[in-house]
C-alpha cells in the first residue's frame, strides 16, 4: 500500500524551549499534511543559539536499536530528512540509515546543519564539517546556509558577489552529488537591504532567485522552518522555486510578525500564529530564473 499520508523521517534533535529542530519540524509538515516520524539525535532544554546552561542529552547509543525496531517495521518512507546531529558518528548512522530505508521515489533531504553567521553552532567542529562532506553525497535536496556554504566548499573568506559566481557555487555543491542545491541568506551582491536564496536543479541545468528584503533581526529556528517548508511543498508537488517561494514568503511573514512584537530573538519567530498560512495557495512572484 502506498502511503495515504506521506511519511517524513525527520532525523533531528528536539529542544524543548525556543522552537527550531524537531518543535519547528513537526508543526509545519504536520500543518502541510505530512506524517512527521522523529528520529530525535539528541534531546537539549534549549536550542544552543543565546541560551547558556543548557542540558544536552545525546542519544547516539540509543540510535541503533530504535532504527533496528523501524525496520522490523518495514516503513516505507517518502522522504528522509536530517538536520541538526548530536555527533559525528551520527552522520554514519545516518548514512546507513538512507541504505537501509531507500524506497523508490523518495527524496533524500540533508540540511547540513553546521552554524550560522560565520560560526559554527557551540557542538561543532572541523571533524564534523569534513564528515558532513560526505554525508551530502547522499542528498537529493541540500540547503547550506551562506556559512555552511562556505565550511562545505572551503570558502570561509570568500562571498558570492556575482550571479556568475553564484553558479559556481551551487555547481560546485551539487558536485558532491545532490541533484538540487539551495543555499539560504545570501547577502545582496550590490545593496545589504536585501539577501537571497539561490538554487540549481541539475538535472535541467536551471538556477532560480528569490530575493528577500533584508529585515535587522536574527531568529533560531529559521533554517529548520526553510527546509522543513521546502520539504513539505516538494512532498506535495511543487516545483523547486515554487517551494523556494513558499518558503521565503511565509518565513518573511514570520520573521515581520515577530519583528513587530517586543519579544526576546533567542525564542524564535511566532510561529503558532502564523502556521495556517501555509495552507494557502502561492502566488509563485517573486522567483527569478
Ligand atoms: O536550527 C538549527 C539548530 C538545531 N538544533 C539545535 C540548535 C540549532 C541552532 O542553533 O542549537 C540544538
Amino acid at each position: 500500500m502506498e502511503n495515504p499520508v506521506p511519511k517524513v523521517a525527520a532525523i533531528h534533535d528536539l529542544s524543548g524551549y525556543g522552537r527550531g529542530s524537531l518543535t519547528t519540524v513537526i508543526e509545519v509538515l504536520s500543518t502541510m499534511g505530512i506524517q512527521p516520524c522523529p528520529l530525535p539525535t539528541a534531546i537539549l532544554s534549549t536550542h544552543t543559539g543565546g541560551f547558556n546552561n543548557y542540558k544536552f542529552i545525546d542519544l547516539t547509543e540509543q540510535l541503533p536499536e530504535y532504527i533496528d525496531h523501524w525496520e522490523s517495521l518495514n516503513i516505507k518512507f517518502d522522504a528522509i530528512y536530517s538536520g541538526f546531529l548530536g555527533s559525528i558518528d551520527q552522520i554514519d548512522i545516518v548514512s546507513d540509515f538512507v541504505k537501509r530505508f531507500k524506497y523508490k521515489d523518495q527524496y533524500i533531504i540533508i540540511d547540513p546543519v553546521l552554524g550560522d553567521n560565520g560560526n559554527t553552532y557551540d557542538t561543532f567542529d572541523q571533524k564534523m564539517i569534513e564528515s558532513m562532506k560526505k554525508l551530502i553525497r547522499k542528498a537529493d535536496l541540500i540547503t547550506p546556509n551562506i556559512t555552511e556554504a562556505k565550511f562545505l566548499l572551503d570558502k570561509v573568506n570568500k562571498n558570492i558577489d556575482s550571479d556568475k559566481q553564484a553558479k559556481k557555487w551551487l555547481e560546485e555543491l551539487s558536485s558532491f552529488g545532490p541533484e538540487m542545491v539551495v543555499i539560504t541568506s545570501v547577502p545582496g551582491f550590490k545593496t545589504n537591504q536585501k539577501t537571497s536564496v539561490l538554487a540549481y536543479h541539475k538535472k535541467d541545468g536551471r538556477f532560480w532567485k528569490v530575493n528577500c528584503d533584508y529585515i535587522p533581526a536574527n531568529f533560531p529556528g529559521t533554517g529548520d522552518l526553510f527546509t522543513s517548508i521546502m520539504v513539505g511543498s516538494l512532498l506535495t508537488g511543487d516545483s523547486l522555486p515554487m517551494a523556494i517561494d513558499r518558503a521565503v514568503q511565509f518565513i518573511s511573514m514570520a520573521v515581520r510578525t515577530t519583528h513587530g512584537y517586543d519579544f526576546p530573538e533567542r525564542e524564535g519567530v511566532l510561529l503558532e500564529r502564523i502556521l495556517d498560512n501555509l495552507k494557502l495557495p502561492v502566488n509563485g512572484k517573486s522567483y527569478e530564473f
